[in-house]
């Protein structure tokens, strides 16, 4: 049976880029560290755009002896770029700062090891991404194992995969579960036993092939489909390899039973029925963690995402960790996975490789998993305008993407600029847009009619919204909001506003918001913050959700809340506010003061206007039956000034376009 054994603990770290005159036979000089891990974790988030980008060096004694069993490594993500050494000898070259890859150990192996890996987040042209509004963390920022197999079993050097490939499809009402096998020195008389046990345990299929039947159709009756957030039901394969009753290696999968298609007019479909795809974009950094983080911070992601009533995650601008496409199965998120192929592209073929390859171990590795529906083979590649080889490298990647996975969609973000008739709309199955209207430029009115606009242009055209959003910085507050005053309140003046314009909007096939949460961005200097994209519902901490939050919870959850907006605005000097309350209810009433100011019907967005303060302390309490809200409002003499951008730049260029340098 195979070990897996986690890796994470007791390694050594260094900048010291130079293998020749470092003495390790006595690692004391290095820092001791565990993983995950990042060095960009303070240096990445605090502006300047001058975060330590170079080579640096990880070493690990293993504890691990010559055997006859196969030994492997297995590391989740380097980034960007990873040298493994085995007791001073290259091994191995992998680029690529987010995919799965494991190396070989086993010939090299000697009675005691040093494991040496050299992880570099330098520029280089020829790995994606180039450019990118964020942070590029350096590091061995995920998990890091050791596997040990028997010399049979299920392959583990095919770009990372299981070794282990999945399709499930509904045939009237049947389930057939295509299973295809990849084993590594497979022997005559060794037998594959395939079995799927249901939810509850209960073992539904059972069949012992011979190790050449590697490619076979399960089938059960009735499946219980996988239908989203609203019911997320997952079966397991249990695939093993077994020689005369005994287990040489097993893996167990997860998988998902579902159909889905799109409709030009009615937009997406979840096992025949209309299925509204609405939902956030995803960055995986974490304040002063950079991308070194653990299942607890995942998770925590997920609760928000799931508290907020997304039912959709555009997991941008790159792959994620497994594990949290192993959430988003049993969420019941429906996912567009995409690679680095962002905002800038160098027209080398080693560099088109790279996006390749990227894609290749996106698609090999994530096959599995039911939530994933569409991939992305690139975001914003006409950033700097068109030019010549885009067209033919988005080609490419869409007839590797379609060659290797028929059962899925392939898309594109594309520029808010693109005619819906140009050809960057014809290349991949759908598309969809970054919209930035009432941000970076027009107005957020003029959103609703461009989209439909785009749609007259272009009726057979199906396109989504990628991304939109407004900057919101929790400490800056106005009961006047405008665009491009980072205030919280003009966030969710946008929001509210296209909130309502896309579920409107039933053709659109899925809707992102940018971005879930704050995120590192090195290069930012703007709206009272360094090196950050206070796009957010959620700040970089993840301790406060944004008044913006709460308009889409109020859209898409059925967790009944109420809330109070503004209360990050406790300081005002007017005699009187306007309270606003945001709520999924029919009815919300308010007291201010001990005073009942009544109960107002209404629909998500509810407003008491012109409500007098007393000078120092005001209670506001709302209620919706059991449910309740209370906020403290501070009335002082004069207006608070911390709550205004002091940012002298002209307006004009208080937005900084990051990508214009
Ligand atoms: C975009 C990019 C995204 C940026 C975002 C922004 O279009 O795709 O990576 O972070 O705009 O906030 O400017």
């Amino acid at each position: 049976m195979r070990k897996v054994t986690n890796i994470n603990e007791n390694w050594y770290f260094t900048k010291v880029d130079d293998i020749n005159n470092v003495n390790v036979s006595d690692l004391s000089w290095c820092e001791p560290i565990n993983l995950p891990h990042t060095w960009n974790n303070l240096d990445g988030q605090d502006g300047g755009n001058d975060y330590y980008r170079a080579g640096c060096w990880y070493y690990k004694k293993l504890n691990v002896k010559k055997t006859d069993k196969e030994v492997y490594l297995e590391i989740k993500a380097a980034s960007m770029i990873a040298d493994v050494y085995l007791n001073g000898k290259h091994l191995f070259n992998h680029k690529g700062g987010f995919s799965t890859f494991r190396v070989r150990l086993t010939p090299h192996l000697e009675e005691e090891n040093l494991l040496a890996v050299r992880v570099d987040n330098g520029k280089d042209n020829n790995v994606y991404p180039l450019r990118a509004d964020f942070t590029f963390f350096g590091g061995l920022y995920r998990d890091v194992n050791l596997i040990e197999v028997d010399s049979t079993h299920f392959d583990l050097e095919y770009f990372g995969s299981k070794g282990v490939k999945v399709t499930p499809t509904v045939v009237k009402k049947e389930a057939h579960v295509r299973v295809e096998t990849f084993v590594t020195n497979p022997k005559e008389n060794q037998k594959l036993v395939y079995e799927i046990f249901s939810k509850e345990g209960e073992r539904i299929v059972h069949e012992i092939k011979t190790v050449d039947e590697n490619d076979i159709t399960l089938t059960f009756k009735n499946p219980h489909l996988w239908h989203g957030i609203e019911d997320p039901y997952l079966y397991t394969l249990r695939v093993g390899i077994v020689d005369k009753d005994v287990i040489l290696d097993q893996l167990d999968i997860p998988f998902g039973v579902r159909t889905f298609h799109i409709d030009k007019d009615e937009g997406f479909f979840l096992n025949g029925k209309p299925y509204m795809l609405r939902g956030v974009c995803r960055h995986q950094d974490r304040l002063n963690m950079g991308w070194a983080i653990t299942k607890k911070e995942h998770k925590e992601d997920m609760e928000l995402i799931k508290e907020v009533g997304a039912n959709t995650i555009r997991l941008a601008h790159y792959q994620h960790d497994d594990y949290f496409y192993d959430l988003c199965d049993q969420y019941g998120m429906v996912v567009w996975a995409e690679i680095p192929f962002i905002s800038k592209m160098y027209k080398a073929r080693e560099a088109q490789e790279n996006a390749l390859s990227q894609l290749k171990e996106l698609i090999i590795q994530n096959y599995n998993h039911p939530s994933i529906i569409c991939w992305g083979v690139g975001n914003e590649i006409t950033l700097k305008g068109t030019e010549d080889g885009q067209i033919e490298a988005f080609k490419e990647l869409n007839e590797l993407a379609k060659k290797l996975d028929q059962t899925r969609y392939t898309t594109l973000a594309n520029m808010s600029y693109i005619d819906p008739n140009s050809e960057f709309n014809k290349i991949t199955d759908i598309v969809s847009y970054n919209h930035y209207m009432g941000w970076y430029y027009d107005e957020v009115e003029s959103s609703g009619p461009r989209l439909d606009q785009d749609r007259k242009n272009n009726p057979d055209l199906i396109f989504g919204v990628s991304e939109y959003g407004a900057e919101g910085n929790i400490y800056y507050h106005t009961d006047k909001p405008k665009q491009s005053d980072y205030s919280e309140e003009y966030q969710t003046f946008f929001h509210e506003h296209m909130a309502k314009v896309l579920m409107e909007r039933k053709y659109l096939w899925a809707t992102h918001i940018w971005n879930m949460f704050d995120f590192a961005s090195d290069a930012r200097d703007e709206g009272g913050v360094q090196g950050r994209n206070n796009k957010g519902l959620v700040t970089y901490d993840r301790k406060i959700k944004k008044d913006s939050f709460f308009i889409y919870k109020a859209y898409w959850s059925k967790e009944p809340f109420v809330h109070i907006c503004e209360r990050r605005f406790e300081k005002r000097h007017k005699p009187t506010m306007n309270v606003k309350i945001f709520s999924n209810q029919k009815k919300v009433s308010l007291n201010v003061n001990g005073k009942d100011y009544g109960t107002i019907k209404g629909d998500k967005t509810f407003i008491f206007k012109d409500i007098p303060l007393e000078m120092g302390e005001n209670k506001v309490i709302a209620t919706s039956g059991d449910l309740k809200d209370e906020v403290i409002f501070i009335r002082q003499e004069q207006p608070e000034l911390s709550y205004i951008n002091q940012d002298t730049r002209r307006k004009e260029d208080l937005v900084t376009k990051w990508w214009q340098d």
